[in-house]
C-alpha cells in the first residue's frame, strides 16, 4: 500500500483593526448659569475579515490536509487519472458524506465580501522524485453547503499552478457562507512508490483586490 499525500495550508492575509476617535472640546461655561457642551462622535469602521477551515485542512491533526491514501502500484493501478483525494466525499459535520471534507469559510463577522485564490508550491516531491503539479486539480463550488454530494465537480476542474490565481467560483463570497473544494490527483506510469507532497495555499483577499 503507499500513500501519497498534499498537504494543505490556509494563508490568511489581512487584518484590519477597527479605529474609533472622539472628539471633544472643552466646557468654557461661567459657573452658575446653566451650561452645556456639544460634541461630536466619530467613529471609523474599517474593513475586518476571517476565514475559517474546514476540520481537514484546519491543521490541527498530523491527519489533516489533501490525502491519498489508497494509489497502490501493486495492484497494477498505475497509471490512475484523477484518482479522487480522501476527504472528496467525506462529509464535512455538520454535512454529512457524499459532501466534501474540504471547505473555508468567510467567518461570520467579517463585514466584507472575500474572493478566494490558489497556488501550489510545486510539484509533488518524494525525494528525487516527483508527480508534475498540473496533475494536481481541483475544483469549487459555493453551492455544496446545502446539497451534499454535489458541488466541486471533476468536469470543471483546474490544475493548480505556483502563479496565485483567481477560482472559479469563490468569489464575492460574503460573510458566513463556505467555498468547497474536490481535489483529484492524476499518477503517471512509472512512479515510484513513495509519500509524495506539496503545499497548496488558498488565500482570502479582499473582492476585486486581485491575488497577491
Ligand atoms: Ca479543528
Ligand atoms: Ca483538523
Ligand atoms: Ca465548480
Amino acid at each position: 500500500m503507499i500513500s501519497k499525500r498534499g498537504y494543505l495550508y490556509v494563508l490568511l492575509l489581512v487584518l484590519v483593526i477597527g479605529y474609533i476617535s472622539t472628539l471633544q472640546t472643552q466646557d468654557t461655561s461661567i459657573t452658575g448659569k446653566a451650561s452645556q457642551v456639544q460634541t461630536e462622535s466619530r467613529a471609523t469602521i474599517q474593513r475586518f475579515f476571517d476565514i475559517v477551515p474546514s476540520e481537514q485542512i484546519d491543521g490541527d491533526n498530523p491527519n489533516d490536509g489533501i490525502i491519498w491514501s489508497n494509489i497502490d502500484t501493486q495492484g497494477g493501478q498505475i497509471p490512475v487519472n484523477d484518482a479522487p483525494a480522501d476527504g472528496n466525499e467525506a462529509g464535512d459535520p455538520p454535512m454529512p458524506a457524499p459532501a466534501t471534507a474540504y471547505s473555508i469559510k468567510v467567518h461570520q463577522d467579517s463585514n466584507v465580501n472575500l474572493d478566494f485564490c490558489a497556488r501550489a508550491s510545486g510539484d509533488l516531491i518524494s525525494g528525487g522524485f516527483n508527480i508534475p503539479i498540473a496533475n494536481e486539480r481541483f475544483d469549487d463550488d459555493l453551492s455544496s453547503g446545502s446539497i451534499p454530494g454535489q458541488g466541486p465537480l471533476l468536469i470543471e476542474a483546474q490544475s493548480l499552478t505556483t502563479t496565485n490565481t483567481l477560482v472559479q467560483t469563490g468569489r464575492n463570497v460574503p460573510p458566513g457562507i463556505s467555498d468547497f473544494y474536490r481535489f483529484w490527483l492524476s499518477v503517471p506510469a512509472p512512479t515510484r512508490a513513495g509519500t509524495y507532497t506539496n503545499s497548496v495555499f488558498i488565500t482570502a483577499i479582499l473582492t476585486g483586490n486581485g491575488c497577491p
